[in-house]
């Protein structure tokens, strides 16, 4: 039920000393390792010395996902690259953004904290947990499956797609636990059902869902169709990928793993601290991360505090599910995606007038994007195929840029709808 017991149900007081000496160093490597750091530290002549409390944290200043396209690829690593044994990027970056690095001791720390999430989820060493999340530059698969090794349960590391083979591997290994998105988790039931899958003789007990925004009815009909208890997790490749926070059995809220993770949760316009339990945007501070600390990240998502003790014994606080973003960030089949790719995608392809939409919405279960885009004078053609080409190209480069796979469909010049001479350029008709 615990993994580690004696931190996870720490005595706050002693967590907040903990936090306050972690704060501290991790303040000390950033301003001697990271030339952003330093030179902000310096603009408002602030000394990790001078960290008295927690709350004098509020001095410094945030860090965005710009400042991390600003220093692509290595510019706010804490450690010479000989000391790195493992980067990785967030969804959707295939290319240039973010890159981030692990220590020997964060891949470590990693494993450990992803273990107590499983753990709180459910697992044992007796399970046999099944990760369907891709194991890529994407942090999903080896975050939880680390996590597994490190708990003492067996994985099967059978990464994502391939969903008949997934089904068939829940059947003959007998799994007992799935990670994956839970959208991806509806779809496999689907996929079950198609198969003519008898549920109620599978093994299935645990389900560890993450990567993207879900629901409570969601989560009941997980419940209900893959015959699971569901437990919502969360994590951020920036910070470390899943590990950062996980619901408990109690499915009311996810634990922060607080001993190695200092939060706030920011008003995203005035950047204050939001009332407790008011909703507002995520702030993480990374307290033993060597590889890559991060000082008052913003995670862009909103969430609130959830008040009060949980009855789990744990003494972390927690977070409640995340409902959206405070930026215009897509997550269309858990790939984080901007709106901004999209276009900077499309203006480089010759010829293509970035006037477009991007449509979301759920077929079956799993998300399907359209882009709607406007023909320009340049590529108006009367030549279907010259059309279809075209089609063709946009589609692979979105798909090998973005890591996500768009209908394309050309519409007639000045078409598509203008507010305020700007393109509403996204629809989600996603209902969750
Ligand atoms: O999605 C890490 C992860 C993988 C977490 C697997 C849990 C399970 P990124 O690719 O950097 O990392 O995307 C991070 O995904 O800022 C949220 O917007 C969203 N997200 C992650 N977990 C949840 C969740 C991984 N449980 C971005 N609920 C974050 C809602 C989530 N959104």
């Amino acid at each position: 039920m615990y993994f580690e017991p004696e931190l996870e149900c720490i005595d706050r007081a002693e967590l907040e000393q903990l936090q306050l000496e972690r704060l501290q160093s991790t303040l000390y490597r950033v301003s001697r390792n990271v030339p952003l750091y330093r030179r902000r530290f310096e603009e408002i002549d602030f000394d990790p010395e001078n960290i008295r409390s927690l709350d004098d944290i509020r001095r410094l200043p945030f860090t965005t996902k710009q400042d991390l396209r600003d220093n692509y690829p290595y510019g706010l690593f804490a450690v010479p690259l000989r000391e790195i044994v493992r980067l990785h990027a967030s969804s959707g970056t295939t290319g240039k953004a973010t890159v981030v690095g692990y220590t020997t001791n964060d891949v470590r720390r990693w494993g450990r904290l992803a273990a107590r999430v499983l753990a709180a989820a459910g697992l044992t060493r007796d399970d046999l947990l099944q990760v369907a999340f891709n194991y890529s530059l994407f942090t999903g698969g080896f975050g939880l499956h680390y996590g597994a090794e490190a708990l003492g349960a067996s994985v099967i590391p059978s990464s994502g797609g391939n969903d008949r083979r997934q089904v068939q591997i829940i059947e003959d290994y007998r799994t007992t636990a799935l990670a994956c998105t839970p959208s991806y988790a509806l779809h496999l039931s689907d996929v079950m059902d198609e198969m003519g899958v008898q549920k109620k003789g599978l093994a299935l007990k645990w389900g560890l869902f993450g990567g993207e925004p879900w629901s409570e009815p969601m989560r009941r009909e997980i419940e209900e169709r893959l015959g699971v208890k569901a437990t919502d997790n969360y994590g951020v490749s920036e910070i470390m990928g899943p590990g950062v926070a996980g619901e408990c059995l109690e499915q009311n809220g996810l634990h922060v793993n607080e001993d190695h993770f200092l939060f706030e949760i920011i008003d995203p316009k005035t950047l204050d601290p939001v009332a407790e339990g008011e909703t507002g945007e995520l702030v993480v501070t990374t307290l033993t991360k060597e590889g890559f600390p991060m000082v008052r990240f913003r995670t862009g998502d909103l969430t609130h505090l959830v008040p009060g003790p949980c009855a789990c014994g744990r003494t972390f606080r927690r977070i409640g599910r995340i409902i959206g973003r405070s930026d215009d960030m897509l997550i269309i089949k858990g790939v984080n995606v901007f709106p901004s790719q999209v276009e900077a995608v499309l203006l480089d392809i010759e010829g293509a007038d970035p006037h477009f939409r991007i449509e979301i919405e759920r077929e079956g279960r799993l998300d399907k994007a359209t882009l709607f885009l406007e023909a320009s004078e340049n590529l108006f053609t009367d030549s279907m195929r010259e059309a279809r080409e075209l089609i063709e190209r946009i589609k692979r480069r979105l798909a090998s840029e973005l890591s996500v796979g768009f209908e394309v469909v050309l519409v007639g010049r000045k078409t598509l709808e203008r507010s305020h001479g700007k393109t509403a350029r996204v629809v989600d008709r996603r209902a969750l």
